[in-house]
C-alpha cells in the first residue's frame, strides 16, 4: 500500500556514548541483518528504510556534575528529535533502531511534537528514571525518562547538550512493563509521581494478560491516543537476550514479550517504537548475537501486526481459497 497511514519508517541510530560498553552502536547493523526489512516486507504497507543517522562526536565533552557524555547525548537526540518528527509528521509509523536507550529522549521527544498527547509504554529492566542527582552510574542511558517528566523539571538542572529541549510527558500518560533493577533513588520518584508500573513480580502474580488490561485501561480508558512503545530488549530473559549491556536475571518470557506487543499491536494507535541496547559486542558467540537480533526483529513485527495464529494478507479470498 501507499497510503501514507499504512507505511513503515525505519531509522537507525548508532550510539552509545549513553552509556560505557562500545558496541551497541551496531545495533541497527545487526537488527537489519537479522531480515528486519525483508520480515516487515511481507506485511500489508509499504516499509521505508530511512538508513542510519550520521551523529558528529564532539572530543571535548567534560562531564556535568557525574553525567557522562552529555554534549555528545544531547546533539544525537536533537538530531533524532528533528528526523523522527519529521517521520512521524509524513505519516509513517516509526521505527527507531538503537543504539542505547538515552535515545528514547529524541525519539519520544521527536514523536510527541507531531502528537503532544501521546502515551508512553516503557518495557525494560530497568526504570531509566535517575536524574543526576540520584544516578549511580552516571550513564545517560538511566535517565531519559526523567528528561521527559513535566513533574521533574525541577529536579533536572541545565544539563550541557540539553538547552533544545523541554520536558513534555506526564506521569500519568507513562507504564512500565517489566522492571526488576530499580535504583533507590528512581524507587522514590515511581511512588512519588505514582507512576504505573509492573515489575516482574507483577506479572507473576498477575499475568501478562491482567498486566496489559491495566495498562491499557490507564492509558486509553478516557481518550485513544498515540502509543509510542519503547523496547529495552534487556526487558527479556538474559537466556534470550545474552548480548544486551545490562543483562538482569528472571526477565520476560519470549512467549510473555510477544504478547505485549500482540496487544499493542491491536489496539491500533500504535505510532512509533524504540527497539534499544541489542549490542553485538556483547554476545559470548554469534549465536547468542543472532538470537538475539532476531529476538528484536521478532519484537518489531510483532508490534506492527505480525500475528501467532496467522497472516491477514489483502488477497481476495476467494480466489485464493477455492
Ligand atoms: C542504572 C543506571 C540501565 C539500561 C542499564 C542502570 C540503567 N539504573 N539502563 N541498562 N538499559 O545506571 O542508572
Ligand atoms: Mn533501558
Ligand atoms: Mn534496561
Ligand atoms: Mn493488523
Amino acid at each position: 500500500s501507499t497510503n501514507a497511514a499504512q507505511s513503515v519508517a525505519v531509522l537507525g541510530a548508532p550510539f552509545s556514548r549513553g552509556q560505557r560498553r562500545r558496541g551497541v552502536e551496531h545495533g541497527p547493523k545487526v537488527i537489519r541483518d537479522a531480515g528486519l526489512i525483508e520480515r516487515l516486507s511481507g506485511f500489508d504497507y509499504s516499509v521505508h528504510d530511512f538508513g542510519d543517522l550520521d551523529f558528529h562526536h564532539f572530543e571535548k565533552d567534560e562531564p556535568y556534575m557525574d553525567v557522562k557524555s552529555p554534549r555528545n547525548v544531547g546533539a544525537a537526540n536533537k538530531m533524532l528529535s528533528g528526523a523522527v518528527s519529521r517521520a512521524v509528521g509524513a505519516g509513517h509509523t516509526l521505527v527507531m533502531l538503537g543504539g542505547d536507550h538515552s535515545l528514547a529522549i529524541g525519539s519520544v521527544g521527536g514523536h510527541a511534537q507531531q502528537s503532544p498527547d501521546l502515551c508512553l509504554i516503557w518495557v525494560d529492566a530497568h526504570a531509566d528514571i535517575n536524574t543526576p542527582m540520584t544516578s549511580p552510574s552516571g550513564n545517560l542511558h538511566g535517565l531519559p525518562v526523567a528528561f521527559m517528566l513535566k513533574e521533574l523539571q525541577d529536579k533536572m538542572p541545565d544539563i550541557p547538550g540539553f538547552s533544545w529541549m523541554k520536558p513534555f510527558l506526564s506521569s500519568r500518560d507513562l507504564v512500565y512493563i517489566g522492571l526488576r533493577d530499580v535504583d533507590p533513588g528512581e524507587y522514590h520518584i515511581l511512588k512519588n509521581l505514582g507512576i504505573q508500573y509492573f515489575t516482574m513480580r507483577d506479572i507473576d502474580r498477575l499475568g501478562i494478560q491482567r498486566v496489559m488490561e491495566v495498562t491499557f485501561d490507564h492509558l486509553l480508558a478516557r481518550k485513544q491516543r498515540p502509543i509510542h512503545l519503547s523496547f529495552d530488549i534487556d526487558a527479556f530473559d538474559p537466556s534470550l537476550a545474552p548480548a544486551t549491556g545490562t543483562p538482569v536475571n528472571g526477565g520476560l518470557t519470549y512467549r510473555e514479550g510477544i504478547y505485549i506487543t500482540e496487544e499493542i499491536h491491536n489496539t491500533g494507535l500504535l505510532s512509533a517504537m524504540d527497539l534499544v541496547e541489542v549490542n553485538p559486542m556483547l554476545g559470548a558467540s554469534r549465536e547468542a548475537v543472532e538470537a538475539t537480533a532476531s529476538l528484536a526483529v521478532d519484537v518489531i513485527a510483532s508490534s506492527l501486526g505480525q500475528t501467532r495464529e496467522g497472516a491477514h494478507p489483502s488477497i481476495d479470498v476467494n480466489s485464493a481459497v477455492k
